[in-house]
Formats: C-alpha cells, sequence, structure tokens
C-alpha cells in the first residue's frame, strides 16, 4: 500500500493514484500546527515538506517525480504518452513547467495577495525571498525543524550569516525594533564589480543592506514588520 504524506500538492499525486486505480492511503501533515513534532513524517521527509510518499522500501519526495515514479513503475497508463507519441513533447513540457518554471513566481504573487496576513501583506514577499536572495550563498535564513523551534510567520534564524536589523544611521537593533535587515559573513558577496556607488550603499556600516525591514523577535527569529 502506498502511503501519501500530505496533501498540498499531494492532491495531483492522490489524483494520479485515484487514476490509475492503485491502492494507497492520506497521511494528513499538519503545516498549518508545524511538523516539529510530527517524528513519524519527519522520519519519512526530514526537510518538512509535503508531498512525501512511502512505497514498500522507496521514500520519494518532489510530487512530479513522484508522478512519473508512479506511471514508470505501475503504468503504462494513457495518462502518459510514450516518447514516439507526437503528443509527448508537449505532454513532458506541461508536466515540468508549472513546478519547475511557475511555481516560484506564482508563490510570490499569489501569496502576498491571498495567503499573507493583512499586517504582514506589504512585506511579506520580501520576507520569503530572503530564503533565495542571491547576493549570499543559500541560505540566510531558516525556520528550525525539531528540537528546534518552527515559528509560522517567521523565516527563522540565521542560516549561516550573522543576520541584524539596523537603524538608517548604522546603530544594530534590539529585538523588536524594525528597520533594515542587513547580514554579513564569508557567504555574502565582497561587493558588486565595477560598482563603487552601489557597494558604498549596500554595504555601508560593514554590513549587507538587503533593502527589506524586518524585526527581530526576542528568540533570534526575523518576522516581517506589523503594519
Ligand atoms: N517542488 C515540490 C514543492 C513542495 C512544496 O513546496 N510543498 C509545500 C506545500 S504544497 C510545503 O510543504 N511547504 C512547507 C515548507 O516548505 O516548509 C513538489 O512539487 O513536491
Amino acid at each position: 500500500m502506498i502511503t501519501v504524506f500530505g496533501e498540498g500538492r499531494g492532491f495531483r499525486v492522490v489524483w494520479l493514484l485515484e487514476e490509475m486505480g492503485l491502492d494507497y492511503r492520506l497521511r494528513p501533515v499538519d503545516l498549518a500546527a508545524g511538523v516539529q513534532d510530527d517524528t513519524e513524517f519527519l522520519a519519512i521527509n526530514p526537510g518538512g515538506f509535503i508531498p512525501a510518499i512511502r512505497d514498500g522500501d522507496v521514500v520519494m519526495v518532489e510530487s512530479i517525480a513522484i508522478m512519473e515514479y508512479l506511471m514508470a513503475r505501475y503504468g503504462p497508463t494513457p495518462l502518459a504518452p510514450g516518447p514516439q507519441d507526437p503528443a509527448f513533447p508537449a505532454y513532458q513540457q506541461f508536466l515540468h513547467l508549472g513546478e519547475a518554471g511557475l511555481a516560484a513566481p506564482i508563490y510570490f504573487v499569489g501569496g502576498a495577495r491571498n495567503f499573507a496576513p493583512d499586517v504582514e501583506r506589504r512585506n511579506w514577499s520580501a520576507g520569503q525571498a530572503l530564503r533565495v536572495l542571491t547576493e549570499a550563498a543559500h541560505q540566510m535564513a531558516s525556520n528550525r525543524l525539531a528540537p528546534g523551534l518552527h515559528k509560522p510567520g517567521s523565516v527563522g534564524t540565521s542560516a549561516g550569516p550573522e543576520v541584524a536589523v539596523m537603524a538608517p544611521d548604522g546603530r544594530l537593533l534590539t529585538a523588536g525594533e524594525t528597520g533594515e535587515i542587513v547580514i554579513r559573513g564569508p557567504n555574502v558577496t565582497a561587493g558588486y564589480e565595477k560598482n563603487p556607488d552601489a557597494n558604498a550603499t549596500a554595504f555601508a556600516h560593514g554590513w549587507f543592506h538587503t533593502g527589506d525591514q524586518g524585526v527581530l523577535d526576542e528568540d533570534g527569529y526575523l518576522v516581517s514588520p506589523a503594519g
């Protein structure tokens, strides 16, 4: 029996299992409540994201890869055209376009518009984008897995570089004070090439200025400013 952990993108896996008439069970994962205590799920995917499947000894994540696995292992199925089928290139393209090409931009736009709490709406995308900031090698901040504290609505604590919040005059702010998020450390670029003006502002006071507003809470977790 195949076990699908989590809904969300897991729906596409469940849809495929239904279409192929395969036996499965859906094991809910409550992302909203936090997965830090869900040891059964974290044993399957320590990354803490969904969906994941267990199929005998096989454990997999990545919804599209899971679908390709199921169709290849339990097919053939008319849902997957063969390589010589004229529909194959378009099938292959659209199978991956949504998750690989469109998911990230849709996440930022759709998330900020539809899911972000009102108080975070203006800065929600910026906060999320800290995870993929390009001036620093991945990744700046991360929420914690068990036994650490996972705080919904926060991008977490430093995942390598020093992360601080700075006032316009260069003073580092304390917990609860809103300012610009700044970072420094070996995985932060030393500067832009042939662009002294950008370097003067982006690296003022010895820290890289992200341009995003944030607040550190009393535990050092970075959150978007309220309001
Ligand atoms: N590319 C992955 C994306 C997985 C993903 O982002 N899942 C979301 C829910 S649909 C999730 O678990 N987010 C929580 C997190 O990343 O901590 C896939 O298609 O499976």
